[in-house]
């Protein structure tokens, strides 16, 4: 959101339409690149945000990223992100996919779409992790692609994005 002054009257906000999308990683997504590649792959953390922020700057549109190991932490960044007018998350909750109901109710409270990611094909793995609390509230799940998933997040939020209008809904489509 930015202001504009004219004349003398007040400050007012003016929606803006560059899309602000937000990419949130959790706990140990700090580590790829180092440890696991059978199931994470070879890419560091820092390949990936630099990847998406290049092709955010390509399409026009702000990609912020950030990891944090604590839930609290990955909370308090999506209440900010409310705060910031972000239209957009993209967010690997790492193993808070399988606990946190916090993290789902921040994400609710927000009302924020996002897409849920993953980097390993979370069905193909032990049943713990078959259950997420994310994907019922995501407008989609991208699991198993390695960090090409990411990347497919961000080109649908982009699209979806482009579809909008100055007042924030969406034009009609008659196909994504
Ligand atoms: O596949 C994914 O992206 C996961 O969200 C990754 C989580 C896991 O708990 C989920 O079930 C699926 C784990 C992230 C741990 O990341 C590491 C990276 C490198 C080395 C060790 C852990």
């Amino acid at each position: 959101m930015t202001t504009k002054r004219t004349g003398r009257t007040a400050a007012k906000p003016v929606p803006s339409l560059r899309p602000h999308v937000l990419v949130l990683h959790g706990p140990n997504l700090n580590l790829l690149g180092s440890r696991e590649p059978k199931h994470y792959g070879l890419a560091t953390l820092d390949d990936i945000n630099r990847a998406l922020v290049a092709r955010g700057e390509t399409a026009g549109a702000q990609v912020e990223t950030y990891q944090h190991n604590h839930e609290g932490a990955l909370i308090d960044r999506i209440h900010q992100a409310a705060l910031d007018a972000v239209d957009f998350i993209i967010i690997n909750p790492a193993a808070y996919t399988h606990t946190s109901v916090a993290l789902r109710d921040a994400l609710a409270a927000v009302a924020i779409p996002f897409v849920e990611v993953h980097l390993s094909n979370i069905y193909a793995r032990e049943a713990f992790r078959h259950h997420s609390y994310f994907s019922d509230l995501a407008v989609g799940v991208v699991s198993g692609l390695g960090a090409h998933g990411y990347e497919l997040a961000l080109e649908y939020a982009l699209r979806h994005l482009q579809n909008r209008t100055p007042h924030g809904s969406q034009k009609t489509q008659k196909a994504h």
